[in-house]
């Protein structure tokens, strides 16, 4: 490993200031620089894990904690870590109540998108422009190395966007800027030049206000800047790829690929910029998803429709059982026919969450005539046969 070229502290501000254009001139939102050294909050990164709040990501943050503990153990030598944050809130489509901060949007049939998730896949616009950055940085100091790092890599990216400036911990625990809310993605461009740094915001603008914490309907904000993500739709819908607990189904509402509320109630969300980035624009002019679509997928299907977007890391079986939730949140005999079909889903978490749906609709008084068939052929079985164990045929998770 050899060290960059020295510069002078002059040439260093001029570097920084030509390099903040750059990053503008690339797409970047907005840039704040901070110093490469480990974390300073590494121990709360550690408690949330001790204490079971990371849920089915337990396992790889912990393999990652060592090198989230240290910058430098991603670029050896580095010096400086650039964060980039971009906006993605776009305009919400017309006729649409996508971005209500309601339990459900009233959509009838349709499921909820986190709106970074409206979009192409962030990652490959957000790689291929921080890695023109860095070959810009290697040109202006040619001998100089760095990395680009987008969300996987093991960078605590919220610490070092604090640290940079781009925010402070809202409540929620986004990263919230005071002129452009918390609705950006954040980039990390590690260099072994050092670079004259920002100053963090020290302030905390949520002051006395709570919106998210009674806002969030699964109760995964237990505390200001503690989420709980065993109980979060996000980690729900998008991570985990097992049931869906049943005490927390009625609070997934209609969303079915992430959750927005802690943030469309927050008011420093109330003028985000608009983005006008044409991979982030509505696919399909579409902010909500058809339930009956989506389970009418098989995996071939899926994997053809959300080619490139960010859906496809909730896996076909993922986003039905989703989809299944989200219709026994809303009963509707308009959706029957959707709910019938994920009754007949190839996967049994589906079909048990298809039965809890029924369960739902009759419960609130909801039933359609397939369902009162389903339920007198099971009255009738489960008086004719010795072998009933308590479930409803065709909605069998076997
Ligand atoms: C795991 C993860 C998740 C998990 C857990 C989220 C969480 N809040 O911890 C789940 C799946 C739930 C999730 C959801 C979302 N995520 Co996410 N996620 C991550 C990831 C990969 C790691 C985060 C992590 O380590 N969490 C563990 C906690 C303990 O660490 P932390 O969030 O960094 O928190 C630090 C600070 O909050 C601070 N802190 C904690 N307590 C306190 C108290 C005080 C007083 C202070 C001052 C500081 C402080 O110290 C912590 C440790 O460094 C990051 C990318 C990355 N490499 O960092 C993206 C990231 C945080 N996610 C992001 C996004 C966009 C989302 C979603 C909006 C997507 C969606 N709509 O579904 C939601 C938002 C939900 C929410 N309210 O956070 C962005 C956030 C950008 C921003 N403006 O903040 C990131 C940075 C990805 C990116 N590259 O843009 N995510
Ligand atoms: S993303 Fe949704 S479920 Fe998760 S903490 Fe925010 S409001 Fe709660
Ligand atoms: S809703 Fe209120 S408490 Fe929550 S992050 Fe926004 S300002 Fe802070």
């Amino acid at each position: 490993m050899t060290d960059s070229p020295p510069i002078t502290p002059r040439a260093k501000a001029d570097l920084a200031v030509a390099l903040r254009a750059e990053a503008v001139r690339l797409g970047f939102s907005r840039i704040g620089i901070a110093a490469a050294a480990p974390p300073l909050r590494q121990d709360v990164f550690r408690q949330w894990i001790a204490q079971g709040h990371a849920g089915v990501m337990e396992v790889w943050l912990k393999r990652h904690e060592p090198l989230r503990g240290d910058p430098r153990s991603l670029l050896p030598g580095a010096r400086t870590v650039i964060m980039l944050a971009t906006d993605y809130s776009t305009e919400v489509p017309a006729g649409t109540n996508a971005a209500v901060a309601e339990p459900v949007s009233q959509d009838s049939g349709r499921g909820r998108v986190s709106r970074y998730a409206w979009g192409d896949d962030y990652h490959d616009l957000l790689r291929g422009r921080v890695n023109r950055l860095a070959a810009w940085l290697e040109q202006q100091v040619p001998g100089c190395r760095s990395r680009g790092v987008v969300d996987s890599a093991p960078l605590a990216e919220r610490e070092f966007g604090w640290l940079a400036g781009l925010g402070w911990f809202g409540k929620n625990t986004m990263l919230i800027h005071p002129a452009a809310g918390s609705f950006f993605f954040l980039t990390g461009l590690l260099t072994d030049l050092e670079l004259p740094v920002d100053e963090p915001i020290k302030v905390d603008h949520c002051g006395t206000c709570t919106a998210c914490l009674d806002a969030c309907p699964t109760g995964a904000l237990p505390a200001p800047r503690v989420l709980d993500a065993r109980k979060c739709i996000s980690a729900l819908t998008i991570e985990d790829h097992g049931p869906v607990p049943a005490a927390l189904r009625s609070g997934l509402g209609d969303w079915v690929f992430g959750c927005d509320i802690c943030q469309d109630v927050c008011p420093w969300n109330r003028h985000a910029p608009v983005s006008h980035e044409p991979a982030f624009q509505p696919r399909g002019g579409e902010a909500t998803l058809s339930l009956a679509e989506i389970l009418s997928f098989d995996e071939a299907g899926f994997r053809q429709r959300f080619k490139g977007s960010p859906i496809l890391r909730a896996k076909r079986a993922g986003l039905a059982r989703s989809a299944a939730i989200a219709l026994g949140n809303q009963p509707d005999p308009a959706t029957a026919a959707a709910l019938e079909q994920a009754l007949r889903d190839p996967e049994p978490m589906v079909r048990e969450a298809a039965a809890w749906a029924l369960g739902q609709w009759i419960e609130k008084g909801v039933e359609p005539e397939w369902a009162r068939d389903l339920l007198r052929g099971y009255a009738h079985s489960s008086v004719s046969s010795t072998s009933a164990d308590g479930s409803r045929p065709g909605a069998s998770t076997a």
